[in-house]
């Protein structure tokens, strides 16, 4: 059987992380026929420590073949060594009358003190998912804090955007989900990103051409995928999660065993693409492969697409212009 592998999750005790524990302790990640050793982070606060130990009770009374062996943290630099999957959830969140500055200067010291922990004792390969938010700009500030680590295995996570683009999509068109192929989603993870179906096939046909209605793109579904979170607040009083934690493993499954082609969106760091500088963490269309993912390049970019890029690539720059000191 293969060698148990380290994945290291923050904000453990969490509600994401309650959602998403369990899913990868039974191999919907990595695999039905790979371990896993979880390496659990949460704040020293002793309530956090507390449920963290709970949800470690629980996942014991699971008995999953798969899980190996799980540990406790209340520190990076212990939780992060020689992990190979680090998926950092845990974020400081909006607190009341908390301004915007204020909100990215407390999450620029966790993610600074995070990527230096990964710098200093992670697996050289590591593959890190950010979910907490910002998370565009919480990635990009752990990858500008681990320079001695690939700056590709850092990615921010656009996959629950894609997801709920395809959805809106299937329900409009009368097809399946999995029917739908060749979507993106650009830019920021917030409600300006850029959910473009103007590739995309069901069944070989054009989505755009089974949908033809303009209006609809950009006065329905636009705005219902971009204010989709903010929805689910309304609707639930608690912000998405099963969901949330659904799409940090399609993400990550997707990235470790492969796409077959198939396209889907993660945010990583811009090598010029589309005309995004280098290094703004942005979401893309990729296809992945051996562990590897790679931009789908070379797609036409009409006029309107290019004012919802620069708009979500305006608010990124505006985010990581906020930071840029802290680093
Ligand atoms: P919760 O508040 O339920 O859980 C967060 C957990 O993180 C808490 O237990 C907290 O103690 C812990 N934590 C905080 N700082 C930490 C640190 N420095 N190290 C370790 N643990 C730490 O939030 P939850 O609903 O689980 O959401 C987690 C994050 O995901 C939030 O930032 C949220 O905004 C973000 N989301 C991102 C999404 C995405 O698509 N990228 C969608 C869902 C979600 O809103």
């Amino acid at each position: 059987s293969k060698t148990p592998v380290r994945v290291a999750v923050t904000g453990a005790a969490g509600q994401i992380g309650y959602a998403l524990l369990f899913r990868i302790a039974s191999g919907e990640m990595l695999g039905k026929d790979q371990p896993v050793i979880l390496q659990l982070l949460e704040i020293p606060d002793e309530k956090a420590q507390n449920a963290l130990k709970g949800v470690m009770m629980e996942l014991q009374d699971c008995a999953f073949p798969l899980l190996a062996g799980m540990e406790a943290h209340s520190d990076p630099m212990t939780a992060f060594k020689d992990a190979q999957y680090v998926l950092l959830v845990g974020a400081r969140p909006r607190g009341p009358g908390m301004e915007r500055a204020d909100l990215l200067a407390a999450n620029a010291q966790i993610f600074t003190a995070q990527g230096k922990a990964l710098n200093a004792v992670a697996d050289r390969n590591v593959k890190v998912l950010v979910v907490g938010n910002p998370a565009n700009t919480n990635a990009y500030i752990a990858m500008k804090s681990a320079p001695d680590l690939p700056a590709k295995n850092f990615t921010a996570m656009l996959r629950l955007d894609h997801n709920r683009a395809a959805s809106q999509i299937a329900e409009k068109t009368g097809k399946p989900v999995s029917a739908i192929e060749k979507l993106a989603v650009w830019g920021n993870h917030s409600p300006t990103m850029y959910a473009d179906y103007r590739f995309a096939t069901i069944d070989g046909q054009s989505v755009k051409d089974m949908i033809n209605d303009e209006e609809w793109n950009r006065n329905t579904f636009l705005p219902t995928v971009g204010k989709r979170g903010a929805a689910i607040i309304e609707a639930r009083g608690l912000s998405s999660a099963a969901s949330a934690a659904n799409a940090a493993i399609d993400h990550m499954r997707d990235w470790a065993l492969g796409t077959n082609g198939k396209w889907v969106t993660m945010g990583i760091p811009s090598k010029g693409w589309y005309g995004i500088p280098e290094g703004v963490m942005f979401g893309f269309p990729v296809t992945c492969e051996n562990g590897e993912y790679t931009v789908v390049e070379g797609l036409p970019i009409d006029e309107f697409s290019q004012q919802c890029i620069n708009k979500t690539l305006d608010e990124l720059k505006g985010e990581e212009d906020g930071v840029k000191h802290l680093l």
